[in-house]
């Protein structure tokens, strides 16, 4: 249904190069609803929660640090099967196995610098989601275009 939603967060590099508007054009442009943005720079204790299925990982500590260097843009996204279509959209974990046309495929070359986050399943989506956001920063509205977007 409609309703799905995804966590999607641009990186600090992400935001250091300028790429903020070109991400969001990415879903705004594909028809997906825009339900929550925030500019954060958050905790260490947040961002290890965030990541806490990689806690052990010898790249957890220098990813939380990264993480740490700059602010973050996180936000909701919401349509029909969006939390496997962001991911899509995104990429590879590893930008050199990323298809060109996606954001790490057009914008990145390193896992470590590969300038955006985004759920890799319903449920964690549900979870991240409840993480970065309260319940009343996710905007309720009707999209005006859905007719022209979904059949
Ligand atoms: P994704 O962000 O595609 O969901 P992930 O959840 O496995 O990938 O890892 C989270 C982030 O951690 C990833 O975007 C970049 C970093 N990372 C993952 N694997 C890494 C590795 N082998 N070396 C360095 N950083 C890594
Ligand atoms: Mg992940």
């Amino acid at each position: 249904d409609t309703v799905e939603r995804t966590f999607i967060a641009i990186k600090p590099d992400g935001v250091q190069r300028g790429l903020v508007a070109k991400i969001i054009a990415v879903f705004e442009q594909r028809g997906y609803k825009l339900v929550a943005i925030k500019m954060v720079c958050p905790s260490r204790e947040h961002l290890e929660v965030h990541y806490d299925d990689l806690r052990g990982k010898p790249f957890f500590q220098g990813l939380i640090e990264f993480m740490k260097s700059g602010p973050i843009v996180a936000m909701v996204w919401e349509g029909l099967d969006v939390v496997r279509q962001g991911r899509k959209l995104l990429g590879a974990t590893n930008p050199l196995e990323s298809e060109p046309g996606t954001i790490r495929g057009n914008f990145a070359i390193d896992t470590g610098r590969n300038v955006c986050h985004g759920s890799d399943s319903v449920k964690s989506a549900k979870r991240e989601i409840a993480h970065w956001f309260n319940n009343d920063e996710l905007c309720d509205y009707n999209l005006e275009l859905k007719k022209s977007i979904y059949e």
